[in-house]
């Protein structure tokens, strides 16, 4: 039976706490790949012992029990009931001692969450309600106990056996058999219980800690994989030093594993001590993966290490909570690759995802708060809202109270809650108590879902030289919730003269030194701030480092934006106003397309442009992102009805236009940049093949561009050349686009995940037709509606990634996805649900599409027997 099938809704209001203390829980696993069998022995101990014996309740899901006693007496079927995924054995002793025997079907288990198979290993995935799939428990954060856990197995089909914490002992059994067992002396909750049995090869390393604990350092994965583990460790030794200097955080084991594998629904799982990964964010190699998979796989390495701490020695009361963990872990990373890398680039590559990811969900059928008030399915509230906004809000937090009121703050909390289950209040708490203050007014992020809205206006008195700026806040009601409530804004500012000096800022009737970067405090609907002494009308650089997440309204001009990108000493704002620059250029040809009028290329564009080519100075990475127009899904968020092929027929416009008119530029980068010099892993090596690549799409619109991606194909000794060159042959048709896939298809036809690589160029290719080539790859031998990673890379990309393929005026993108919808809910519930989110914002288009994706979002709902999972969705979707 499926999860919350009934569509029952839970509210965070009723939370109760359970009113047993789980004492241990002792766990033996006879593994089998077909069936595998389960004893649990579990003490409990009634919280108010005053009272008579009371009913303890578990869950549990697809269990087939096989015995159950209780203080060794075999209960029937009068000492206990079983409804839905429910056990209630009545009226229990206050202490007693509960063991169970069930049998389990890993084989057979498609949902990946539980006890499941990935090529030669079984594997357990139990975030957020997967226990109650392996054994009956209290499947809920705020019950935590200690595991002791033995596994017994066949010796030459699972010559490793592991789970969470240390090895105990181990031993062999006859017939070819052998046990491990293990002991993780950390209390936890049952999600992050983990279990790992089967034929994995060992790359081994070790840490020493600050205090001189010497951890020893496993990754597992497939033999074939061993030469591709070394970034993968080296990222996670870095995390663990940092976590130590930075956060004062040390680890608390002897040994950490991390086990890559091949069939995971997300990007990793922070199992106490045995670390679960999607092989995406672990397997590199400069041949195999691009710098993004790199950064990748140091910020997740980073996010579950991190996670020991906020997440695993203090965890979540409840499911609600779950950006106390997540929104705190992803901050903590985000801080991580900084430190790593450049901070500048980190930041906006974090800014544009929540703007692309985040801002859209506000906007949807899906609003919530970073902490729900209320779900069907927990797994469909692993967000960007949860997650990334969460982030953001700590980051408020960071930047209201210094590094040193942050870290003192969470000194505390780990001083008061270090092994409970708490809630986003006890954080918050800790960060009011640390620091003296009081954080009631910022405790409505938490609460209030929607991006607010600031608009700045401004007067500039040249007489008195006063310069007035009037923020006005408001948040537009979202599908959850109507009255919104000023927010606690850290607004961060500087003024401009227009030759780019930052003038001092003094507000009206303060005396002293005057700071030429400002963090002003808004807190209110409408708030006024005159500075003094302002020589010139100035330029506002606002929300400086996107100090708060809002979407900023300003009537920026030209020539103020042309400043801005020009001098502006804040990284952000600077992006922030080429972008700006290249949405309203893209956006007006838009209309004119629109009005069947010819598009016109904005020469002040080609002349921001051209200076941010031209700056020496800058990170090579910095100018990549500046020159990097918006995307598609964000250019359509910014106007009232989609117009999906006339923003696409604008954006290639501007491309072609400024591609053509800084071809000589464009040109000279490329030629610097293209030193011929063997790959190296640095930031810097990095940030330089972004500006090189970037430069060849452009390239690509014009002349010289094929010639260069062809001999880039050719020449090139790392996957991040290798990509872009034939992404861009292919975006432009060019007839070497067909030979470039199959030799790179023929190079890695046995390689899953860079075979997931030669799905995603195809399925992002835009146009109409690109539907029929998705639907013919799907009958390619590398690809398996089982698998995530491969439904991600070509329906997910198909989906959500390729505008004019997704959109077809002719509805064959929106028939296509909802088959597959359709056909996944039964195999992977998690992932169907995650695809169907697709047809989320369908009310945003031209009637024609909102008609078509309606009908389709109707008949995924008609399916029978469909999954709790996708009914939230396309419920919420329709309503
Ligand atoms: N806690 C993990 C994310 C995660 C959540 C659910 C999963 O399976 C359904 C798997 C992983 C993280 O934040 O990394
Ligand atoms: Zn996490």
């Amino acid at each position: 039976m499926k999860q919350n099938q009934a569509g029952e809704v839970i509210y965070r209001k009723n939370y109760t706490a359970y009113p047993w203390n789980v004492m241990r829980l002792d766990l033996h696993f006879d593994i089998g790949t077909e069936t595998t069998t389960v004893h649990a022995e579990m003490e409990f101990q009634l919280k108010d012992d005053d009272q008579g014996p009371q009913d303890i309740i578990l869950n549990g899901s697809n269990l087939q029990l096989v015995s159950l006693t209780l203080n060794h007496r075999t209960l029937d079927e009068n000492d206990y009931t079983v409804d839905g995924e429910k056990l209630t054995i009545s009226n229990a002793p206050a202490h007693c001692v509960l063991k169970t025997e069930v049998l389990i079907h890993p084989a057979t288990n498609s949902a990946l969450e539980g006890l499941y198979v990935s090529g030669e290993f079984l594997l357990t995935q139990c975030e957020a309600q997967g226990f109650r799939k392996i054994t009956w428990f209290p499947d809920r954060p705020d019950v935590m106990t200690t595991y002791r856990v033995t596994l017994e197995a066949d010796k030459t089909d699972f010559p490793v056996l592991l789970s969470n914490g240390n090895e105990t002992n181990r031993g062999d059994l006859p017939d070819g058999r052998h046990w491990v067992s293990w002991e993780d002396p950390f209390p936890k909750p049952a999600y992050l219980f983990g279990l790992v049995a089967g034929d994995l090869s060992l790359v081994q390393d070790h840490f020493t800690t600050r205090s001189g604990r010497v951890v020893t350092l496993k990754i597992y994965v497939e033999a074939e994989n061993l030469d591709r583990c070394e970034h993968a460790m080296e990222s996670l030794i870095n995390a663990m030093r940092w976590d130590e200097d930075r956060f004062d955080l040390e680890y608390d084991l002897d040994v950490y594993h991390i086990i890559a594998t091949n069939d995971f629904n997300m990007g990793a799982m922070e199992n106490k001590s045995l670390n679960i990964f999607n092989t995406k964010y672990v397997l590199a190699r400069p041949d195999t993966a691009t710098d993004i998979d790199y950064q990748g796989i140091e910020g997740v390495i980073g996010h579950e290490y991190f996670h020991n701490w906020t997440g695993n020695r203090v965890t979540c009361q409840d499911w609600f909570q779950l950006t106390l963990k997540e929104g705190l872990t992803v901050f903590r990373d985000e801080e991580f690759s900084a430190d790593m890398q450049s901070r500048a680039v980190k930041r906006i590559q974090v800014i544009r995802d929540l703007r692309i990811r985040q801002f859209p969900e506000d906007d949807g059928p899906m609003a919530h708060p970073i902490r729900p008030d209320q779900y069907v399915e927990i797994n469909n509230f692993y967000t960007a809202t949860v997650y990334q906004k969460g982030a953001t809000i700590i980051r408020m937090y960071h930047t209201l109270l210094g590094e040193r009121g942050f870290q003192k703050g969470m000194k505390l909390y780990f001083e008061r809650h270090d092994g409970q289950a708490v809630s986003c209040d006890d954080f918050l708490a800790a960060m009011e108590d640390a620091n003296d203050t009081n954080l009631e007014r910022f405790a409505r992020w938490y609460s209030q879902s929607g991006t607010p809205q600031a608009t700045v206006t401004d007067h500039y008195d040249a007489v008195t030289q006063k310069y007035t700026l009037t923020l006005e806040q408001s948040t537009p009601p979202t599908s959850d919730q109507h009255e919104k409530q000023p927010l606690v804004l850290p607004f961060a500012l500087a003024l401009l003269t227009a030759a780019g000096e930052e003038l001092p800022l003094r507000l009206e009737g303060e005396a002293g030194d005057a700071a030429v970067h400002r963090l002003l405090i808004v807190e209110d609907a409408r708030q006024e701030f005159t500075f003094t002494n302002i020589p010139e009308a100035p330029v506002p650089s606002l929300f400086r480092d996107f100090s708060a997440p809002v979407k900023i309204f300003y009537d920026y001009s030209k020539q103020q934006l042309a400043t801005l990108i020009k001098h502006d000493s804040d990284a952000y704002v600077r992006w922030d106003a080429a972008q700006r620059m290249s949405t309203n250029a893209i956006l007006e040809q838009c209309q004119r397309h629109a009005d069947g009028l010819e598009m016109q290329l904005d020469a002040d564009l080609v002349e921001a442009f051209r200076g941010v080519l031209s700056d020496q100075q800058a990170d090579p990475a910095l100018l990549a992102e500046a020159i990097t127009l918006p995307d598609e899904d964000y250019l359509a968020d910014q106007i009232k009805v989609v117009d999906v092929d006339g923003i696409h027929a604008a954006r290639c416009f501007i491309r072609k236009g400024l591609a053509s008119r800084l071809e000589a530029l464009f040109t000279t980068h490329y030629e610097t940049l293209d030193d011929g010099a063997a790959y190296q892993k640095s930031a810097a090596a990095m940030a330089r093949r972004s500006l090189k690549n970037i430069c060849l799409s452009y390239l690509m619109e014009t002349g010289p561009g094929e010639a260069l991606a062809n001999s880039q194909v050719e020449s090139s000794d790392n996957m991040t050349d290798t990509l872009a060159a034939i992404r861009g042959l292919i975006f432009v048709d060019s007839a070497q686009a067909d030979k470039a896939l199959s030799d790179f298809e023929s190079k890695w036809i046995d390689d899953a995940l860079v075979m997931d690589k030669w799905f995603i160029m195809q399925a992002i290719k835009p146009g109409p037709d690109t539907v029929n080539k998705v639907r013919d790859l799907m009958q390619h031998p590398a690809f398996s509606i089982k698998n995530p990673n491969k439904v991600r890379a070509l329906i997910g990309v198909f989906a959500m990634l390729n505008p004019t393929g997704f959109h077809a005026a002719d509805g064959s993108g929106y028939r296509f996805h909802a088959d597959r919808v359709i056909e996944l809910d039964p195999l992977n519930p998690q992932m169907a649900a995650r695809m169907a989110a697709a047809f989320n914002r369908w009310k945003r288009y031209d009637e024609g599409r909102m008609a078509m994706m309606k009908t389709e979002l109707q008949r995924i709902s008609s399916v029978e027997s469909l999954s709790g999972d996708v009914t939230e969705i396309v419920a919420n979707a329709l309503r």
